[in-house]
Formats: structure tokens, C-alpha cells, sequence
């Protein structure tokens, strides 16, 4: 276990008061909870009541004389499944949304994005011409529906890859023909006694993969960005800092906008904020926690309270009213602990109900009615707190809400959209080259250490820094976020940001909306200058801290597009050299990219900008020079980042 639990102050703090108190979180529970070795390098089959067979010692083939190599590509492939299926169905809900505005059933519901609904509606062959926003909306609703359930044919978003991916799909037999059936296939093929050939069944788990990246989650972006707006830049703030002692504080948390725009519209009210001063607060509060808090931070400015593992620390400082939560990552030791102060744990999803928590059934159909219910429970929860609450008083500004198309924007205006300044500046040496730097909290490392260690360290070396999820969560902790961190970023990269008027690390949103770094990569790669696929670019995909089954999801999908992706912390198919060879320069050899687990943030950091140098090479580029564009060294050794002044206990940038 890490020696360090977390680099955050504020995350420091509340542990040692969880420790005063005797309350177990996850970061001590990871202390006394062993994971299991076998489990831990992928070597138990659970697929039958024969077993479970355990791969140990001289153990090499399971009672049904399944191979190692068998059972880990099993084991991989139906944590992939499990991951798409999630973010999927998180997009099969927003079709139904899409559709229900559009049948007049959702009437709290607007369009907000009509020029993005008319393009999206073109990407599935809607007409849209002389046509009003609601025909569109049922229509492009119903259409995305048959994407899921699709027999054959193709999954609609495939022809927004690069035509050479395209292509090199259909060749391999690749295209997902509908995002429900190929997940359903992982999980038959993985039966036992199916499919024993380790690379049909990662083939079969890249599919299911791509029906995530390639359908689920970017229907889920896109339909999000049609209903609650493209985002663009906002500010706003991040860290248990964002807490109000003197008002009635709400969380959102889990990963749907559907109800949290809903809650924050009647936390809006000024009836409501009356209804609160009448119990003796100053107004209402909200945040957010883990992707949700994202989709609400990107298009609204909601401060982020904390990625994954704060969603504890933030009930354990007593100020929290209402903590509202819909599906994905949320912790079942919530109802628990929430139990020891007053806060409300409130389930909305149908989909993520826990025992112990007040259940307020979102619907769609009277989205406005359940959000006041919401609200007004939490304001007649204020006058239960108690008198000594516990809110570090430590957050940091940020600007998020880079959108594919703000960038697009940015780059060129309204009417000479393009990404070509970017990729100019790639081919001439400003940029060094791209990361996505993305993903989970893993209780088992140091909270934030290697995501922000990584960025910092890529940014210093010219590599443009794009996160998501809980990965921009810790960027936004750390003022990584704010356009400040430019005075960090190695000279070509700063003058970039300059011009641009850009943070060197652009937050892209939720973890569904890394399907905006795939339309931007894809973008970069047919601009011109750099190649003509994803594979060409010098970039690379970072999850250093992941542990969902989504994260492998994600992976797996940037893989097929062509990204060389490195996740750090656990690897799930230790176990297995084969298998591990099999992902790497296996997949390169069949797509052109690969996924290595790589432990360290130094090691990580080394294998990208190798990475990015061999692709500039290839593309016969010139060289990465530091001092190319400044005669001095950017880096002084010793020098104080602002992430570690943050972290060594200086007073937040909030006013
Ligand atoms: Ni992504 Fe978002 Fe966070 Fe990991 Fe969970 S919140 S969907 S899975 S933990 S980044
Ligand atoms: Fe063991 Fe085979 Fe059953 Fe897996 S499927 S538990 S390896 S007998």
C-alpha cells in the first residue's frame, strides 16, 4: 500500500480527522484489505462452478484444460465488455432523453445546441431541413436507439473514424455492428467452454470496446452537448474548498447531466434560496464529485468538490446537506458513513440503488418537480447540521470547457474553423507532441501523485496535456488548469498558449466525453502535416491511477483507433507474458497501437516522450529541441511548481 496516501492537502487533512474519530475511508480500508495475488495478475477463472480454478505453482491449465493464456484473455475481455456496456447504457439513456423532448414527454427539457442537433442528426442520416427542433430530436433519438440494438450493418459513428481505420476494420473484421450485441458476444464467447483462442477473444473485446468509444460514449457527448450545450470556457474552482459553511450544500456525484442540470436549475430559483434563508442559510451550494460534477462544471462553471476518492472526505466535513447520486463510482461505504453525520445520501437512478438511502426516482417526464423535491430536502436538512463543521479551506481556480468544437473555434474563429494552427504547431517543434492524461483514483496509490507528477512533467517537456474524468479532476486541485500553468510549461508550449490564450492542460470533460479527444485526435490526423491515421500522431494515452472496468473500456478503444495507450498502477494480466505481449505488440502489429501497464509515473513519463519523438521521427518531423524557441533552460532545478507549493500547504488561489 502506498506510503503516501494522497498528495492533496485537503484529502491529508481529512484522514487524519477520519483517523481522530475512528472512521474507516477507502484509503484505510486499502490498508487492511489484501487483494488477492492470484486475482490481482489475472490467474483465477470464475467462468464455472467446476472451479473457480486457481493458475498457481505449476497449475497451468483450469479443470476444463483451459490455458492461462485462455483465461486472461477471458478475464480482459469481459472487464472491457463490463466497461462499455456501462458507458452505453449511460448513452442509451440520453437517447431515450433525446427522444422523449422530442415525442413533447420531457417538457423541463430544451434543445440548447440546435446547430449541434442539426450536424449530429446528419451524422445518422436525419433531414433536417424545414424541419422544427422536436422532429429532429425524435427522430435522431429513435435512430441512436437502433444503434444499440443494431443486428448488422455498422454502428453510425464508424464513418467519423479516418478512412484508413475504416478500412483497416472492415479488413479485420473489427466494425461493430450494434453496442449491445457485441457486448453480449464478449460474455458468450467468454462462457465456458466457447471461444479458447486468446486472440479471437480479444478481438471480440476490442469490438465491444470501440461500440463505447465509437457509439456509447460519444452519443452520450454529443446528445449531452444537443441538451445542456457545448461547452466552452469556463471558470470555476475545485477542491473541498468549494464548500459554503454558511449555505445549504448539495453534491452531485456519479455521471449523468440529466439530473444534475435539473437539480442545479431549482437550486437556481430564488424561491428556493428564499425557502433556504427561511431555515437559516445564506443560499445553496452545489458541487460535484467524479464525472457528473464534470458534465455540470463543463457547461455550467459547478466547482468540483473532488474526483473519486474524496467523495468520503467530503460527508466527513459535516457541511454536506444533500449528497445526490445517479450511476458509476459511487462508493457503497457512503450510506454508512453518511449515517455518523446528517447528510442525506439520495439515490435517483433506478439503476443505482443502495440500502439505507432516500431513493427520489428522477424521471424525465416531471424532471423539474423530482429536482425541487431534491432541493427542498436538503434545505430541511440544514438546520441538522451541526455546529462544528470541518471544510478545508483549500481549492484552486480553474478554466474547463474545451469542447472539439471550442478548439476548433479557437483556432480559427468562426468562420475558418480548423485545428491547423495546432498541427503547425506540432510539425514545427512548438508542441512536442499530444496526452490524454485521463482516469481513475486508485486507493491502492498515492491520490493524484502520478497523474499530476506526469503532467507536470509533460508539459514541461512542450507536450500539450488534454485530461478527463478524475484525472482533470486533480489537475483542477492542483492549478493545473489555470492559464498561470503556462509560466510551467517548457518554452514552445508556452508561446503556443499564449497565442492561444490556453491552459498548457485542457479539461475535455466527463469520462464519456473522452470521446471528444478521439474527434480531435481524429481531426488532427486528416488536417494534414501529420500523417493520415491517429497511429501517425505523436501522442499518447495516460491512465495512470485507473481501476474501473470503464478505464480498460477506454483503453481498449483508443488502442483499435490507433493510440499507444499506458496505464499505470494495477496490471490485470500479469500473469501472463503471452497476453501482455499479445496487447502490446500484438494489437500494434493488427491496429497500430498497443496498451502496456507500466508501473512508476517516471517510467511512464520516459515511454511517452520516447513515444512522441519516434512518431515525430517517423513523420519526418523536426526534431524536439527544449531551446529552440528560448535560448535559456525553462527548467530550474528545484524549482517550486505550483502543485507542489499546493501541496506543501499554501493557502489555496481562491479569494
Ligand atoms: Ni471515469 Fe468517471 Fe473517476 Fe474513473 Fe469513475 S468517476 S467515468 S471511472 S473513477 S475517472
Ligand atoms: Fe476452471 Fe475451466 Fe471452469 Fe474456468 S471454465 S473455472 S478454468 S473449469
Amino acid at each position: 500500500m502506498p506510503q503516501k496516501k494522497s498528495i492533496d492537502p485537503a484529502a491529508l487533512r481529512m484522514l487524519d480527522l477520519a483517523q481522530g474519530q475512528n472512521i474507516l475511508t477507502a484509503f484505510t480500508r486499502a490498508d487492511s484489505t489484501k487483494p488477492c495475488p492470484i486475482g490481482a495478475d489475472g490467474n483465477c477463472c470464475r467462468n464455472c462452478w467446476m472451479g473457480p480454478c486457481r493458475f498457481v505453482g505449476k497449475t497451468n491449465n483450469g479443470i476444463c484444460g483451459a490455458t492461462r493464456e485462455t483465461i486472461q484473455a477471458r478475464n480482459l475481455a469481459r472487464a472491457i465488455a463490463a466497461g462499455s456496456a456501462s458507458h452505453s447504457d449511460h448513452g442509451r439513456d440520453l437517447a431515450h432523453l433525446m427522444a422523449a423532448i422530442g415525442k413533447g414527454e420531457a417538457p423541463d427539457y430544451k434543445i440548447k445546441d440546435e446547430g449541434k442537433l442539426r450536424i449530429v442528426a446528419g451524422y445518422f442520416d436525419i433531414k433536417t431541413e424545414g424541419r422544427t427542433n422536436e422532429e429532429i430530436a425524435k427522430d435522431l433519438g429513435e435512430a441512436a436507439l437502433r444503434d444499440f440494438g443494431r443486428q448488422d450493418g455498422e454502428i453510425t459513428y464508424i464513418k467519423r473514424a479516418t478512412p484508413k481505420r475504416q478500412e483497416m476494420w472492415r479488413k479485420l473484421g473489427l466494425t461493430p455492428k450494434g453496442a449491445d450485441r457485441e457486448v453480449v458476444e464478449v460474455f458468450h464467447r467468454t462462457h465456458m467452454g466457447n471461444d479458447q483462442d486468446p486472440e479471437d477473444i480479444l478481438d471480440a473485446a476490442l469490438r465491444a470496446s470501440l461500440t463505447d468509444g465509437w457509439c456509447g460514449s460519444m452519443i452520450s457527448t454529443d446528445f449531452s452537448d444537443i441538451i445542456f450545450g457545448t461547452p466552452t470556457p469556463v471558470s470555476a474552482s475545485a477542491n473541498l474548498g468549494v464548500l459554503k459553511e454558511d449555505e445549504v450544500n448539495i453534491i452531485v456525484h456519479g455521471h449523468e447531466p440529466q439530473g444534475a442540470a435539473m437539480v442545479l436549475e431549482a437550486a437556481s430559483d430564488p424561491e428556493m434560496i428564499k425557502y433556504a434563508q427561511s431555515k437559516g442559510a445564506k443560499g445553496i451550494n452545489l458541487s460535484g464529485i467524479c464525472c457528473t460534477a464534470n458534465e455540470v462544471l463543463m457547461r455550467q462553471g459547478i466547482p468540483l468538490a473532488g474526483n473519486f476518492l474524496h467523495q468520503e472526505l467530503a460527508i466527513l466535513t459535516g457541511a454536506v446537506e444533500a449528497f445526490i447520486v445517479d450511476v458509476q463510482c459511487i462508493m457503497e461505504a457512503l450510506v454508512p458513513l453518511a449515517g455518523k453525520f446528517h447528510t442525506k445520501i439520495i439515490t435517483t437512478s433506478p439503476k443505482g440503488r443502495i440500502p439505507g438511502a432516500t431513493h427520489i426516482p428522477f424521471s424525465e417526464h416531471d424532471a423539474m418537480t423530482v429536482a425541487r423535491l431534491i432541493v427542498k430536502t436538503a434545505i430541511d436538512n440544514y438546520p441538522n447540521r451541526p455546529k462544528q463543521v470541518n471544510i478545508p479551506d483549500t481549492s484552486n481556480t480553474l478554466i474547463a470547457g474545451f469542447s472539439h468544437e471550442y478548439l476548433n473555434y479557437m483556432q480559427g474563429g468562426m468562420f475558418r474553423q480548423s485545428f491547423r494552427p495546432l498541427n503547425d504547431n506540432v510539425a514545427n517543434g512548438r508542441i512536442r507532441g499530444v496526452a490524454g492524461v485521463v482516469g481513475c483514483n486508485n486507493a491502492t496509490m498515492t491520490q493524484d501523485d502520478s497523474h499530476i507528477n506526469i503532467i507536470r512533467e509533460l508539459i514541461k517537456n512542450d507536450v500539450l496535456v488534454l485530461t478527463t474524468g478524475c484525472g482533470g479532476h486533480a489537475c483542477g486541485k492542483f492549478g493545473m488548469l489555470s492559464p498561470e500553468m503556462m509560466e510551467n510549461a517548457g518554452h514552445g508550449l508556452k508561446e503556443v498558449c499564449q497565442a492561444i490564450g490556453i491552459p498548457p492542460v485542457l479539461h475535455m470533460g466527463s469520462c464519456v466525453d473522452n470521446s471528444r479527444i478521439l474527434t480531435a485526435a481524429t481531426q488532427m490526423a486528416t488536417e494534414g502535416g501529420l500523417g493520415e491515421d491517429i497511429n501517425d500522431l505523436p501522442a499518447v494515452g495516460i491512465a495512470p491511477e485507473w481501476m474501473t472496468e470503464k478505464a480498460l473500456a477506454i483503453g481498449a478503444y483508443f488502442v483499435a483507433s490507433g493510440a499507444y495507450v499506458i496505464f499505470g498502477g494495477p496490471n490485470p494480466v500479469a500473469g501472463s507474458e503471452a497476453i501482455q505481449k499479445l496487447i502490446s505488440a500484438g494489437w500494434e502489429k493488427k491496429v497500430d497501437g498497443k496498451l502496456e501497464f507500466v508501473e512508476g509515473w517516471e517510467n511512464i513519463v520516459a515511454k511517452t516522450l520516447a513515444h512522441i519523438d519516434a512518431k515525430r521521427k517517423a513523420l519526418k518531423l523536426v526534431e524536439w529541441d527544449p531551446n529552440r524557441f528560448a535560448p535559456s533552460a525553462s527548467y530550474v532545478p528545484g524549482e517550486m511548481y505550483p502543485a507542489e507549493a499546493y501541496a506543501a500547504g499554501k493557502r489555496s488561489a481562491k479569494a
